[in-house]
């Protein structure tokens, strides 16, 4: 059981080969869980209030803070990476090419990945790229996992109304059925033992 007590910031990187690899005490390599999600949706937030800290992720009012992949590794086990924010309308064109390229390499290149955590704005409606990283999931067989950002600013009628309409999003998505959705709140301190108990499955 991974308790998310301990993480260390470990590198940032854009290209496989300066990707970290580590093993844990029994010599086995840590495993992977990703974090992705459009630009200021709130992934290095939700790294921070997952393992208490305030500042190991840095987070942003403005969208497009975080522009590598950033390794953490959790409890000695794990790594846990924050992937670079996507759907963000300032970047250039060229950029956003260059995304999919270190996002589709950095999939092909970490075999120890347990799954994905895919951040949605409870306020708003998924985007595009939000979609292709469902179907990527699901196409090479990893697990999905949704999790509601920002919920404190919805009450529980629009909470509910606007994950069924999100889900919606999803629904041609076989697999995307077998975790419920996590409800996150910063603010509310609300997610973060779901989020765990979720993790320590797919681990
Ligand atoms: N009200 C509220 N605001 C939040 C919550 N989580 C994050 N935010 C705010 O959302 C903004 C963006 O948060 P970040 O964590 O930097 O978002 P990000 O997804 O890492 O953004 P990029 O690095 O640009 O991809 C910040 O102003 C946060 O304070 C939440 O649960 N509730
Ligand atoms: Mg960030």
């Amino acid at each position: 059981m991974i308790k998310f007590t301990k993480a260390e910031f470990v590198g940032a990187a854009l290209e496989s080969q300066h990707f970290p690899v580590m093993r844990n005490l029994h010599g086995d390599f840590f495993s992977e869980i990703a974090i992705a999600g459009r630009s200021n949706v709130g992934k290095s937030s939700l790294i921070n209030h997952l393992l208490r800290t305030t500042n190991l992720a840095r987070v942003s009012s403005s969208p497009g803070k975080t522009q590598t992949i950033n390794f953490y590794s959790i409890d000695d086990e794990i790594f846990l990476v924050d992937l670079p924010g996507y759907g963000y309308a300032k970047v250039p064109k060229k950029l956003r090419l260059e995304w999919g390229k270190w996002i589709s390499d950095y999939f092909s290149s970490r075999r120890e990945l347990k799954g994905i955590l895919l951040l949605l704005d409870i306020r708003r409606e998924p985007c595009e790229e939000d979609l292709a990283m469902a179907e990527w999931a699901v196409r090479q067989n990893k697990p999905l996992l949704i999790v509601f950002t920002k919920t404190d600013k919805a009450n529980d009628h629009e909470r509910k109304l606007a994950s069924q309409k999100a889900l919606q999003a999803f629904s041609h998505l076989e697999d995307l059925a077998s975790f419920p959705p996590i409800f996150y709140s910063i603010r509310e301190k609300t997610g973060r033992d779901q989020l765990i108990r979720v993790l320590n499955q797919l681990l």
